[in-house]
């Protein structure tokens, strides 16, 4: 008899496709069946169909690549796939996951995975993460929480999750909220569920208006920012110090910007929301969200770069953008 629940493995590329000889270095070459092929523990949870999306660096992947994943995924969903897993590299999983959070709006769970140790490697760990991404792909209580992360048997919510460590397995962190769920032989446990998800419909038609990302640092007048138009940029992140403060010259630099672009204000911290009404020197927060600037609320520079070019490419207007950032992660 065969199984009821079906899942959709897409494969990117990354670490947990990589092989290679040490000298020459580990690059993606293991395809998506090659990936299921290893891990023979998957066909005792669900029926598994393999597709080769991309095979690639992350760094190398793309808006528009995105977009084509949703679709595709949405796809799978439509002809009765009960969940979806994508594997790819670890570097960009905290920008992929969030697309594919905002992107599609489905209950069936989408988890992201990938590996901090290639197969060459001993105790790889991509193998462990597929079966475990499977095992939350088909889990009853995994639906409906928004794209997902598995990696190290934790489950985190796309939206909070970062890599802090280059090398670690446990490099994926969820700060503040943690993860919102872990596994435990092969069991998935779900304890928490985010609130508040916000679905961007873009199809693959949109143009991309590009969004810079600029982080504030010590010294640094922000010189670079005035060139940011002229370049066809469309929008701008900027990580600003500690709760949203940058020097004062780069306030009056980030004045000017906001009068022709959206400006959105995060904080190169890496956790916790944006103060909107704590300080009053300039280059403050409160400076700034009065010369235009739109606080970030909870969500990282990366994040809100994601957002913002998904809100830019979807053509929504300032008004909304702002009530996307203030009022959707505020
Ligand atoms: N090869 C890198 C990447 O594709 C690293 C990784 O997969 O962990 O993101």
């Amino acid at each position: 008899m065969g199984l009821s629940k079906r899942v959709a493995v897409f494969s990117l590329g990354g670490t947990i496709s990589s092989t290679g000889d040490s000298a020459a270095g580990v690059t993606p070459t293991l395809t998506g069946e090659d990936l299921v092929r290893d891990v023979p523990q998957i066909s005792g949870v669900a029926e598994v169909s393999a597709t080769s999306f991309r095979q690639m660096s992350s760094g190398e992947l793309t808006l528009d690549d995105l977009v084509e994943l949703a679709a595709e995924i949405e796809a799978a969903f439509a002809s009765g796939a009960s969940g979806a897993v994508v594997t790819q590299g670890t570097d960009t999983i905290e920008e992929t996951g969030f697309a594919l959070d905002l992107l599609l709006d489905r209950e069936e769970p989408v988890v992201v995975t990938g590996a901090m140790r290639n197969p060459t490697l001993p105790g790889a760990d991509g193998p462990a993460n597929l079966l475990a991404a499977v095992q939350v792909a088909v889990s009853g209580a995994a639906r409906g929480l928004g794209a997902l992360v598995v990696i190290n048997d934790e489950v985190h919510a796309a939206r909070f999750v970062r890599k802090t460590h280059t090398q670690s397995p446990a490099t994926f962190r969820s700060e503040p909220a943690g993860p919102v769920g872990w596994l435990a032989e092969g069991r998935v446990r779900i304890v928490q569920r985010p609130v508040g998800r916000r679905h961007i419909p873009v199809s693959v038609e949109y143009t991309a208006r590009p969004v810079a990302l600029y982080t504030a640092s010590l010294g640094d007048d922000g010189r670079v920012l005035p060139e940011l138009p002229g370049l066809g940029y469309g929008g701008l992140v900027v990580e600003a110090m500690g709760g949203g403060h940058v020097p004062e010259a780069v306030a009056d630099r980030l004045e000017l910007l906001a009068a022709q672009m959206p400006v959105v204000l995060s904080s190169r911290t890496g956790s916790g929301d944006v103060l909107r009404k704590t300080y009053g020197f300039p280059g403050s927060e409160i400076d700034l969200i009065g010369r235009g600037l739109i606080p970030s609320g909870t969500l990282d520079g990366l994040k809100a770069r994601m957002l913002l070019s998904l809100l830019l490419r979807a053509g929504t207007g300032p008004d909304e953008i702002r009530s996307a950032f203030c009022e959707g992660f505020g």
